[in-house]
């Protein structure tokens, strides 16, 4: 049983959404692979990202999250433990990319040099590969394709990057780089280096997420779960340490802007058999809940 992969060079464009939207129902998590972003691109975006780790800690530090930040943007290093008490330790930068009028330079990486320069161009092939996946997940339910875009919040959706960055760990019964979670935002857009150790929860079993360098794991959210009344899985997911190698991971978070309230698409409830699994939120009130663990329905 393996993560499913959909190749979108396929010109049969109908049997790609089929697979994207069958991939997000029975999976919630899956790989697409010759997406249109160009491959150098990626590969550049994981130089510029691991050069700026690389970078001594007072380097790093001049993006760092400020102390009295209530927002998640800059660089910092997370402790925490998972359920079975294991630790769980990663740096992190988290910096906006896209809408424009959200952007924070003074967040993003100064050097190496193209840092900015290959951020930019990739948030907006990105933005692309993402409308065009939202587009489909909303025909996928019947509706108009713009109904999940619209439903996220349109022109003010937010794609939020993140960097997490992974040291080699022998022990893996005493540490994990990220605990088992669903992610709180509508849909994920994930890289990695070839450390491998992204896995996925499916039918009781935890599954490795094996990734090519340029394939691009897609994660469906919690927005999108409930947004589509439940037919879409918010994938439950882990990232395991490697014991010899550094780990990194770059996902781009798309989500609402925190003001935005999210429900099950109005256009979905229709008749008694389809009455709403999902109260609304404002998207803040629901980030809280759940990082605070309270009920949510
Ligand atoms: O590193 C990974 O592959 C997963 C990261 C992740 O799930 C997260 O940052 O929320």
């Amino acid at each position: 049983m393996d993560v499913p992969i959909v190749d979108l060079s396929n010109p049969n464009e109908d049997l790609v959404a089929r697979a994207v939207v069958k991939a997000s129902e029975e999976w919630g998590i899956f790989q697409v692979v010759n997406h249109g972003i160009p491959p150098e691109l990626i590969r550049r975006l994981k130089e510029v990202g691991t050069k700026f780790f690389e970078l001594p800690e007072t380097e790093k530090e001049a993006v760092a999250k400020p102390e009295d930040s209530v927002d998640v943007e800059g660089y910092r290093t997370k402790y925490q433990k998972d359920l079975e008490g294991r630790n769980a330790w990663v740096d992190h930068l988290f910096h906006r990319i896209w809408p424009p009028s959200r952007v924070s330079y003074r967040f993003w990486p100064k050097l190496p040099m193209d840092y900015r320069e290959v951020n930019e161009d990739y948030a907006k092939h990105l933005k692309k590969l993402s409308e065009k996946i939202m587009e489909w997940l909303s025909e996928g339910l019947g509706l108009r394709r713009e109904a999940l875009i619209e439903g996220l919040g349109g022109e003010t959706v937010e794609y939020l990057m993140k960097i997490n960055y992974y040291p080699p760990c022998p022990d893996q019964d005493l540490v994990i780089g990220a605990p088992d979670h669903t992610d709180v935002n509508g849909i994920t857009f994930l890289v990695a280096n070839e450390a491998l150790g992204l896995q996925a929860f499916k039918d009781n079993h935890w599954i490795d997420v094996k990734y090519t360098t340029s394939g691009i794991i897609v994660i469906v959210g919690d927005q999108f779960h409930r947004m589509s009344n439940g037919k879409y899985m918010s994938a439950k997911h882990r990232a395991t340490m490697d014991k010899e190698k550094t780990r990194i991971s770059w996902p781009v978070f798309v989500e609402s802007s925190l003001d935005h309230e999210f429900a099950p698409l109005r256009e979905l409830i229709t008749g008694e058999d389809n009455a709403p699994k999902f109260k609304p939120y404002v998207y803040k009130d629901f980030k809280f809940r759940k990082l605070k663990k309270l009920p949510l329905d």
